[in-house]
Parts: C-alpha cells; sequence; structure tokens
C-alpha cells in the first residue's frame, strides 16, 4: 500500500472521481467520467502502456477494494486519434488491462448515451487492440462488431492434478482464451466453487506448459461448456477472468473466440445465431462473418445503470489507492 498516491510524474489521485456504473447481463462496467490521468496522445495500446506504466494507483483506487471488487471492469474514456471515432477507451480491473471488453462496450455505451454523449445508432471505437463498430439500437440495447478473432491452437491438451485430462482450443476474441471442449465438472450455478477451482488450475498448467497467445501472451481467460437449461440458448459458459473472478454476462471477447472456434469447426455459418448463456442464465446473442481467415463476430445483450458516483481519495485515508491484490 502506498498512502502518497502520488506517481513519479507529481499527478496526484484528484479528491474527487466521478463515475457511471452499469451492468451487462449481472457484469459490471464502470466508466470514469472525470478525474482520470494523462495519458498523451498516442494509440489506445501506448496510452495503456502509459496507464500501467504510470498510473497503475488510479486504477487500483477505483477498481479495487474498497471502492470495487474483482468483479469489476472500469474504462477510461480518451480522445481518439481517428475523429470518426466516437471514443478511444482502455478497459481495465483488479487485476491489469484489456484488450477489448465485450460487456464493457456494451456498458459503455448504454452510460454514453443516458449522459448525453451517444445518439441511438452506429458508432466506432477506438480500443487497444484496434477499432469497432457499436451498435445502440435503444437504450439499453447494444450490437458490436468485435475485432478480428480466430483459433491459435486446436486440441490443446492439459492435464490438471484432481480433475483429469482436458482437451481444449486456444482462441483471440480481443482477449486470449482456453475454451474446454468438455468441461469434466457441471456447468452450474451451484458448482461455481467447483468451476473456479478447475479453471484457474488449467489457467496454471497453461502457463507451465508454455502454452501462449500469437505473441507471448498469457492465456488468462479460461472458458468452460456445458448445455444450457435457458429457453433458446445453445449453451452455457464460465468465464474465468483475469483477476480471478468469473464472469457473471457470457463475456463478449469469450463469446467472439467461441465463435471462431465454431467457425472454424464449420459448426456454425456466417449469420447464423449463437446464443451464448453465462453461468447466471444471462445471454448474448451472436454471429460471425468471414473476414479472409478470421471472423468478425457480431455481440448483441442489454445492460442498465446502477449508480452514478462521486468516489472520494481522501489524502488522509491509508486506502486511497484500494487494496492491491
Ligand atoms: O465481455 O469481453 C467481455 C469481458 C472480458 C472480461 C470480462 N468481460
Amino acid at each position: 500500500m502506498n498512502s502518497a498516491a502520488v506517481n513519479s510524474s507529481g499527478w496526484k489521485i484528484p479528491d474527487r472521481v466521478e463515475v457511471v456504473d452499469s451492468h451487462t447481463g449481472g457484469e459490471p462496467t464502470r466508466v470514469i467520467v472525470s478525474g482520470q490521468p494523462p495519458l498523451g496522445s498516442g494509440t489506445m495500446l501506448e496510452r495503456r502502456e502509459v496507464f500501467r506504466n504510470q498510473f497503475d494507483h488510479f486504477r487500483s483506487g477505483v477498481i479495487n477494494e474498497p471502492r470495487g471488487s474483482d468483479v469489476w471492469v472500469g474504462a477510461i474514456l480518451e480522445k481518439p486519434l481517428d475523429p470518426r471515432c466516437l471514443t478511444g477507451v482502455i478497459f481495465f480491473n483488479n487485476a491489469s488491462y484489456l484488450g477489448m471488453c465485450g460487456h464493457g462496450t456494451i456498458g459503455l455505451l448504454v452510460t454514453l448515451h443516458a449522459l448525453g454523449r451517444a445518439a441511438i445508432g452506429t458508432h466506432l471505437l477506438e480500443t487497444p487492440v484496434g477499432m469497432i463498430t457499436a451498435t445502440l439500437h435503444d437504450a439499453n440495447t447494444v450490437s458490436l462488431a468485435n475485432v478480428p478473432s480466430y483459433r491459435l491452437h486446436q486440441h490443446v491438451v492439459v492435464t490438471v492434478p484432481e480433475f483429469g485430462t482436458i482437451r481444449g482450443d486456444v482462441a483471440f476474441g480481443g482477449n486470449w482464451f482456453f475454451l474446454a471442449e468438455r468441461s469434466p465438472e457441471p456447468v452450474a450455478p451451484n458448482n461455481i466453487e467447483r468451476l473456479d477451482r478447475l479453471a484457474k488450475a488449467i489457467r496454471r498448467e497453461l502457463w507451465d506448459a508454455g502454452i501462449r497467445g500469437a505473441n507471448g501472451e498469457e492465456i488468462d481467460h479460461v472458458e468452460l461448456f456445458g448445455p444450457a437449461d435457458e429457453i433458446g440458448a445453445d449453451s452455457r459458459n464460465y468465464v474465468l477472468c483475469p483477476g480471478g473472478a468469473y464472469d457473471r454476462s457470457p463475456c463478449g471477447t469469450g463469446t467472439s473466440a467461441k465463435l471462431a472456434c465454431l467457425a472454424a469447426d464449420g459448426k456454425l455459418q456466417p449469420g447464423q445465431i449463437w446464443r451464448q448463456a453465462s453461468i447466471i442464465g444471462s445471454q448474448f446473442e451472436a454471429s460471425f462473418q468471414w473476414q479472409g481467415d478470421r471472423v468478425i463476430p457480431q455481440i448483441k445483450g442489454t445492460a442498465f445503470i446502477t449508480g452514478e458516483t462521486v468516489l472520494r481519495f481522501q489524502s488522509n485515508d491509508p486506502l486511497r489507492e484500494g487494496i492491491r491484490s
């Protein structure tokens, strides 16, 4: 813990930081509305590194306990390089920084609309992994065309003590995922503790075995699939996020990675609808189009505003920078 809360550049978390909170299928998003650090004028990827290297105390302060928790995803808004874009955005969580975030994009657009900053219609957004298109259909419903997604490895085998041998694919959907073909544990809301143990063990095994993303990235999301009870859903998932929490939503980038695998296997055709249910039963409607050997996933879901808050960072608070995990 660093109670000074001033980084090497002398920038200090302001006493008041305004945020708007929402949830997308149960998964919360916190959009920073005022008080964020200056990240410069580079690409979103470059600005994300400035954020990581110089202002990580701000990430921790706004998203970690006691002001947030491991379930939250935060979004910082940035002036886009491309003037056609509505905004640039960098998503982050209790552990680190994300490339993209599907549920977060849905929450972001609904939030910007509630603030009077986004009209119903289609918008471009700049993210660290590229430009995406998102359409606000009404005050709560958003569909997004995600970044090109693809399967990198098929039939990866990991042996996990206590759970046995698990086969799955490694795919990119804006973040890196391991997608287990058949979960040895029921993917059911009353089994979250074991799913959590299993997914964390798989992630450790992948790391120890040196299995990485295309540019050496950690496979930091693990997705387990099972049959869905929910009406109309094709599948139910359990998604372990990098910070250790599970995604309450069906995970936009995880569903994108799933679409890439289904497409590669010829199990889903372009334009065909895939309804992905989350472990709590919320759903995204998804489909894809081919772009060369990658797919452009389309993800549709709803978000609702849950709060408009002023976070306080009092100078004498020993937990000004949050509890770092
Ligand atoms: O919806 O892409 C997503 C996501 C990533 C992490 C949590 N949600």
